[in-house]
C-alpha cells in the first residue's frame, strides 16, 4: 500500500533504535537533552548508554533475539522508552501497551502476537502476571523499574553491562513494532511498521509541518502504546535532538506545570485537554512558551480553536492519524490553516475522496477518505486488510469532504468507534463487559456528543426481571465495566430501556440510538 519512498532516501539496513539514540551522540547531540521525567533530566549520552546496556542484558541474560516479539507494559516514563529503544536495538519487534489494560485485554494481545516475553513496570506488574499464568505463549515477565531508580531486576542486570552495543542489523523493511488497535468489533488488530517507518513519520510530518529544533521540548498525554503518543512524545523529539518530557500521569494540571517549568515549546494531546488548559491560563496559567499545540485523535470544536487563539496569538495544529498509518498524514500548516479543517496531506503522502466503488469524487463531495504514502495498513495476519487496503489506497473509515482549495474537511467517522477524550473506544468490547454482569439481558453502546469530551460512551441497557433500573444500578454496572476492562472505557451514561431496536432479523440498530430515536 506505500508509495515509493520518494524524498526518503534510508539505507538499507538500518535500526531506529540507533538512529534515535547512538546516531544523535554522533552528531554532537550528546550534551542535550533528551528525556526529562521522574524529576530528572536526561542527555542523549546518557540515553545511549542505558539502551545499551539494556540492550545487552535482553541478548545476554533474557535471550532476545531479532524478530522476537516483546511486550512492554508501562505508563510514559523515560524507563519505557529505554526499554522500546533496547528491545529495538536488539532487533526485537515491540508491542507497546498501555498501563490500564487487564489480564483479559493483555491476553487477546499476547494471543494475537504469540508474545513470549515481556518487560514491566514492576508496580503494575500483577494484570500481566495473571495474563501469564493462564497463556501458553508468555513464559518471561521481566521486571523494570519504571521509578529509574535501578531497582529492578533488568536494571540490575543492566547497570553491570558496556555502554558500547553492536545493535543488530536490521533491514530497513524489517518490522520494528506492532501498533494494536481494537477496530470497531473491539476484536484487537496489530499493524506491522518498519524500522524505516518510525524515521519516515519524523522526517514527514515533525519535520515538513511541526519544523523540529533541537531546542524544542515536547510535552503532551498520549500514551506511548498509541503510536500518536510513541511519535510525538518519543520520536519526534529524539529524531532531532530535541527534549521530551514524560509524565505518567498527564492530567491537564500536571501537563501545564510541565510547561511552565521546562518551557515546553510544542504539545501533542486532544482538544478536551485544550479546553481545560484555557480554563488554567484565565486562572494565570502560563503557556506562552509553546510554539505549536498539536491536536488530533478527535474533532477539534470551533470554539476550542477560536479560544485558543484568541488567548495565545497562535492556532492549535489540528490533523489526522491512524494507527494504521502510525501517525499523522493529513494536518493543517502554522501558514496554511482555516477553521473546523484538518488541512491537506503530509509531505509523501496523497488522499482523495472515493465513493463505495473506489470511484475518485469531485471536491465538495463527501466521501470516504482513501490515502496513500510512505507508511501504509499492514495488519498482522488479519482478514481485514483487504477492506483496509483496496486498489493500494488505505481506507481509513472516516469520512470527508475536499474544498475548492483542495483541503480535507472531516464530515463522520464510518464506523462504531467511540473516541472520548482522545481514546479510541470499540463499542462492542464495552457491549460485552456489561452483558457480563448478571443483572443484564441485552444492552447496545454508542457514543454521544458531549462538551468536554467529544464523544461519551452511552450504554442503552435492558436488565433482567429481577433488578431495579436505579442508580444504584447504574453506578453497579459502571464499576463492573471498569473492574472488566480499561477503566477509561466505561458508560459516562447509561440509560435503561424495556426493548432495544433492532432488524427483522433481531441485529441492534445503533444507528437509531444515535439518531435518538430509541
Ligand atoms: O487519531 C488517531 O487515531 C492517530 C493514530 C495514530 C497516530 C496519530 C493519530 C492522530
Amino acid at each position: 500500500p506505500e508509495l515509493p519512498l520518494e524524498g526518503f532516501d534510508y539505507p538499507e539496513y538500518l535500526n531506529a533504535g540507533v538512529e534515535l539514540t547512538d546516531r544523535l551522540v554522533e552528531q554532537g547531540f550528546g550534551d542535550n537533552t533528551a528525556l526529562i521525567g521522574n524529576g530528572r533530566r536526561r542527555t542523549y549520552k546518557e540515553l545511549s548508554d542505558w539502551t545499551n546496556r539494556l540492550a545487552h542484558a535482553l541478548v545476554e541474560n533474557y535471550g532476545v533475539k531479532p524478530g522476537q516479539r516483546v511486550l512492554i507494559r508501562s505508563a510514559n516514563n523515560p524507563a519505557m522508552v529505554a526499554c522500546w529503544l533496547a528491545a529495538t536495538k536488539a532487533g526485537a519487534v515491540v508491542v507497546n501497551t498501555m498501563p490500564m489494560l487487564r489480564a483479559g485485554e493483555l491476553a487477546q494481545i499476547v494471543d494475537k502476537a504469540e508474545i513470549g516475553l515481556a518487560l514491566c513496570d514492576t508496580r503494575i506488574k500483577d494484570e500481566l502476571v495473571a495474563c501469564a499464568k493462564e497463556s501458553k505463549f508468555l513464559k518471561q515477565v521481566i521486571g523494570f523499574d519504571g521509578t529509574a531508580n535501578h531497582d529492578a531486576e533488568l536494571d540490575r542486570i543492566a547497570l553491570n553491562k558496556p555502554v558500547r552495543f553492536e545493535a543488530v542489523k536490521t533491514g530497513r523493511d524489517d518490522v520494528a513494532l506492532l501498533g494494536f488497535t481494537s477496530g470497531t468489533t473491539g476484536v484487537p488488530k496489530a499493524t506491522m511498521h518498519f524500522h524505516r517507518d518510525l524515521l519516515i513519520i519524523a522526517d514527514a510530518y515533525a519535520k515538513e509541518v511541526l519544523n523540529v529544533q533541537p531546542d524544542d521540548v515536547f510535552v503532551g498525554s498520549p500514551p506511548l502504546a498509541f503510536t500518536f503518543g510513541l511519535g510525538g512524545l518519543a520520536i519526534f523529539p529524539l529524531r532531532f535532538g530535541a527534549a521530551a518530557t514524560l509524565l505518567e500521569n498527564a492530567s491537564p494540571p500536571n501537563m501545564i506545570e510541565i510547561i511552565e517549568t521546562y518551557k515546553a515549546t510544542i504539545s501533542f494531546t486532544a482538544p478536551t485537554a485544550y479546553r481545560a488548559m484555557l480554563t488554567a491560563m484565565d486562572a494565570g496559567a502560563d503557556l506562552s512558551s509553546l510554539r505549536i499545540a498539536v491536536s488530533a485523535g478527535e474533532t477539534l470544536p470551533a470554539p476550542v480553536f477560536e479560544d485558543w487563539k484568541k488567548k495565545t496569538g497562535k492556532p492549535i495544529l489540528d490533523g489526522i492519524g491512524a494507527t494504521e498509518m502510525l501517525h499523522i498524514f493529513i494536518s493543517n500548516r502554522l501558514d496554511d490553516m482555516a477553521p473546523a479543517c484538518t488541512g491537506r496531506p503530509v509531505a509523501g503522502y496523497r488522499a482523495i475522496i472515493v465513493d463505495n466503488d473506489m470511484n475518485e469524487l469531485p471536491r465538495g463531495e463527501i466521501g470516504k477518505l482513501a490515502v496513500r504514502g510512505p507508511t501504509g495498513c499492514r495488519y498482522l495476519a488479519d482478514d481485514r486488510q483487504k477492506n483496509y487496503v483496496r486498489n493500494g489506497w488505505n481506507l481509513t473509515g472516516d469520512s470527508f469532504v475536499q474544498d475548492e482549495q483542495g483541503r480535507f474537511h472531516f464530515a463522520a467517522r464510518s464506523d462504531d468507534m467511540i473516541i472520548s477524550a482522545g481514546y479510541n473506544i470499540a463499542g462492542p468490547e464495552v457491549e460485552a463487559a456489561l452483558l457480563s454482569h448478571p443483572d443484564v439481558k441485552e444492552c447496545a453502546v454508542i457514543g454521544v456528543a458531549d462538551a468536554e469530551r467529544g464523544q461519551i460512551v452511552e450504554a442503552h441497557v435492558v436488565l433482567v426481571e429481577s433488578a431495579l433500573p436505579d442508580e444504584l444500578m447504574k453506578k453497579r454496572l459502571q464499576d463492573h465495566v471498569k473492574a472488566t476492562i480499561a477503566p477509561y472505557k466505561y458508560p459516562r451514561s447509561v440509560r435503561f430501556t424495556d426493548t432495544l431496536p433492532k432488524t427483522q432479523t433481531g441485529k441492534i440498530q445503533r444507528f437509531r440510538l444515535r439518531m435518538g430515536e430509541a
